[in-house]
């Protein structure tokens, strides 16, 4: 096999500008995905200027808010949080279904990184160890992930 250049984003979020859009439902959830998001920005070299936040009213706003701020050409990337937990039902398929497939559509059409930081759980207790407990966080995690995808875009 010939040589290959390989890429991989770095972890430095500095220069880069980030938009979150997050939902107000579950907001105990969401607002611990916020602060888990905009730490992690910071601690990889975010300035304070560089990141916006959107509140939304449900996971299934996620879309048309991320596909704006993705079209403004004011964000390196775009992080979507939420949290949807199944109740009795069939509400939680049409909510969790339509904020996943939107999230996917905006990021494919635009170009721009629109990260999932979405919980679509069964329970709470699932949604509270994705904050901080025994399943790491995923707000921490979504914005690795926008730093990660925004950086290595920027080598192609
Ligand atoms: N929105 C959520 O973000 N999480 C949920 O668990 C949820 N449930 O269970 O219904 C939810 N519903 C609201 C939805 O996102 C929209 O705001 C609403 O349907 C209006 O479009």
């Amino acid at each position: 096999m010939g040589t290959y250049s390989a890429h991989t984003g770095e972890l430095d979020a500095s220069g880069l500008r980030f938009a979150i859009v997050v939902a107000r439902f579950n907001h105990d959830i969401t607002s611990a995905l916020l602060d888990g998001a905009v730490r992690a920005l910071a601690d990889a070299g975010a300035a304070d200027d560089d990141v916006s936040v959107w509140w939304v009213p449900g996971a299934f706003e996620l879309p048309v808010v991320a596909k704006r701020l993705a079209e403004s050409g004011r964000a390196d990337a775009v992080i979507c949080l939420g949290a949807v937990i199944r109740g009795e039902t069939a509400h939680f398929d049409f909510v969790a279904g339509g904020a996943t497939q939107g999230i996917v559509d905006v990021a494919v059409r635009t170009g721009v990184p629109v990260v999932f930081g979405v919980l679509t759980v069964d329970t709470m207790q699932q949604a509270l160890d994705r904050i901080g407990g025994s399943e790491g966080h995923k707000g921490e995690e979504a914005a690795h992930t926008a730093i990660e995808t925004a950086r290595l875009l920027a080598e192609i």
